[in-house]
Formats: structure tokens, sequence, C-alpha cells
């Protein structure tokens, strides 16, 4: 295939490595020359750019994203053509992805874990509140940026609700390993398919693996229609029993048992996330940044010290003052004892 770097799109985007490709298109890495800044640039593949269904997919993606703004989802910056190929220009996140990640380090401490759990659940609440389902929710979809950050992305084939049928074939594209079993059946899709691939994603942050292997796609998808999810935590002992219940209705495969809303699955995970970080005494990587941000109910099941570390700041400062004002008091008065005896000897000697 003839290689497109160093192509300059629209006199604008000059293509600088490819970091990625899929079924429809190809990732490059860019520079945008009159911003003067690195992007990441989405380029339809030139067959697929013949399709017209194919086309009108792609600019709905541009389309849906650039609606959406929010700081776990990856922007949409630019859109547009050239040689009458459509590209997407988004935000250049610096980092690896969250399936890279899991590679690297085998599985993820459980407070990060349930952190990057809430921060792609919040990503798609605000899309599911704008009437757009992910439903191709995968770690591979998932950035995490130089601060540690997680950022959706890939909203390839996502649909708004309000525009059901127009992709709701029941056509799985990619990988089945986060399918859900409605999705894989061909039924409608709704923001309850999300919510079971992000129980998924969890399992597999867990415990380093994903739930369902087969020997093709179909396979897989079969498994997550018909066998039950391996128990997370005879793979990860140390996986407290609530969050295994939340994985449980995450992952229930009947949709009046799985959780109604994004919105609800975020509540329990915060709580869990509270519970977590109590249990051990304190948070690392991501959960520290993502329990500063839980509601305050989830908040409460935080010990007194974690919740107020301000107060326990100014209790210590208080503290440190009064024992300095103790020493200082008590210096003095040995001061004056001193001058007490040096008089009384002065007079003893006169
Ligand atoms: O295959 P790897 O993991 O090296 O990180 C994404 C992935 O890289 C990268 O493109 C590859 C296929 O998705 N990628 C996608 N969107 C990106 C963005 N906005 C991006 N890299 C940086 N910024």
């Amino acid at each position: 295939m003839q290689t497109l770097v160093g192509t300059l799109l629209n006199g604008r985007y000059r293509l600088d490595a490819q970091i990625g490709a899929g079924g429809m298109s190809t990732v490059y890495r860019a520079f945008d020359t009159t911003l003067e800044r690195p992007v990441a640039i989405k380029l339809l593949h030139r067959e697929i750019a013949d399709d017209g269904s194919q086309i009108e997919r792609f600019r709905r993606e541009a389309r849906a994203v650039a609606q959406l703004s929010h700081p776990h989802i990856v922007t949409v910056i630019d859109a547009g053509e050239d040689d009458s190929r459509p590209y997407i220009v988004f935000e250049h996140v610096e980092g690896e992805t969250l399936k890279t990640r899991i590679k690297r380090m085998g599985r993820l401490p459980i407070d990060e874990a349930v952190a990057y759990a809430i921060e792609i659940a919040r990503a798609l609440e605000c899309a599911h509140q704008n009437q757009i389902v992910h439903r191709d929710v995968k770690p591979q979809n998932v950035l995490i940026d130089a601060e540690g950050r997680a950022k959706v992305t890939d909203f390839g084939i996502a649909h708004s609700l309000d525009q059901e049928g127009l992709t709701a074939d029941g056509r799985v594209l990619g990988t089945t390993d986060y399918v859900s079993p409605e999705q894989a059946l061909g039924h409608p899709v709704t923001g309850q398919s999300d919510v079971y691939s992000l129980g998924i994603v969890l399992w597999e942050m867990l415990t380093g693996e994903v739930p369902f292997k087969g020997e093709n796609q179909v396979a897989v998808a079969m498994k997550h229609v018909r066998e039950a999810l391996p128990d997370v935590q005879a793979r990860r002992p140390e996986v407290s029993s609530s969050l295994a219940a939340v994985i449980d209705r995450a992952t229930a495969k009947h949709l009046e048992r799985r959780y109604a809303s994004v919105h609800e699955l975020i509540a329990d995970l915060e709580d869990v996330l509270a519970l977590e970080t109590a249990r051990a005494g304190g948070s690392t990587g991501e959960a520290t940044s993502v329990i500063r941000t839980i509601s305050p109910r989830a908040r409460r099941r935080l010990p007194f010290r974690m919740r107020h570390p301000g107060w326990l700041a100014l209790i210590g400062l208080v503290a440190v003052g009064a024992a300095a004002a103790v020493i200082v008091a008590a210096s003095r008065q040995t001061h004056s004892g001193t001058g007490t005896v040096g008089a009384a000897t002065r007079s003893t000697a006169t």
C-alpha cells in the first residue's frame, strides 16, 4: 500500500507517521502547520471512500463526537476531505492505549482499575446524555494520556439513539471480546450495551485477561450470550465482594438485571473506590485524582482524615503551634528561673 507519510492534507495537516490501522481507516500522527501543534488524523481508506454509506458513517462519527466536550473523551478538532477522502482531526494524546497498559502491567492495581472504569463511565455518561451510544467500548479505544487520565475515542460505530435503525443492523465489527449479548444477537443496542462492555473491560483490568476466549469472533460472541462470566474473585482473591457484585450487575446478560444506566454504575463504582481506598489506607496512581472528584455520598465512606486532609493539616498546624508556644513559655520560665538564682547568688555574695 502506498504510504501517505509526508503528505499535506488540504495544505494544512502534514502526515508524519502511521500509528494505527483499522478496517475502515488509518490513524496518523500529524502536524497542524497552521496552529503548529501535533494532532492525530483518522483517514478513511481509499477503497471505502467510494462507498457512500461508509462515508456517511465516517462523517457521522465526526459530527457525533464533535458534540461532546468532556475531559475523558478525545476531542475532535476538525474534519474535512482531501482528494475526496474524508478525514477527522483529533487532539493528539501522548501516551498509550489501555490495552497496551494492561499487557505491559499484566493487571492493574485494584484502585487504579476502578478509577479508570469511573473515568470511562463518565465519558459514556456524557455520550449517552447526548443520545450517543459508543457500541465499541474496549481498552483499545481508551487512551491513557501523560497525566494518567483515560480518554475514550473511536466512536466509529457509535450511533445516535434517535437514529435507531441506521446502524442497528446487528453487525458486529472488529473484536467480540467485549460485545454485549444483545449486540451479539443483533438486538437493539442501548446505553446498557456500553455498560456491559465496560464491565468486561473492568474484569480484564483486574485479571489481565479477557474473560471469554474462542477459536473465532463468533465463538467468543456466543460465550457472551450463553456462558456465565468467570468469577473475578477466583482469579484475583483481593477483589472485594462489593467490587465483584458491581461487575456482576454491569455484565448481567438480562437487561432487567443489568444497571439501567451508566449513571447508576458510576455511583456504585465511586462507593467501591472509597471503600477500597479506606481499606488500603490511601490511594495510588489515577485513583488519587478520581477520589477527589467522587460524590459527597461516596466520600462519606472515607475515614475522616482522608475526607478532610485540609482539616488534618490545620489540626497539625494548631498542634505544632501549641507545642511551640509551650516550649517558648517553658524556656522563658527556665530563663527567669536562672535569673532569680543569679540574683539570689549575687545577693548572697554581697
Ligand atoms: O496501536 P497503538 O496502541 O500504538 O494509541 C492509539 C493506537 O496506538 C493511536 O492509534 C493507534 C490505533 O488506535 N491513537 C488513536 N487515536 C489517537 C490520538 N487521538 C492515537 N494516538 C494519539 N492521539
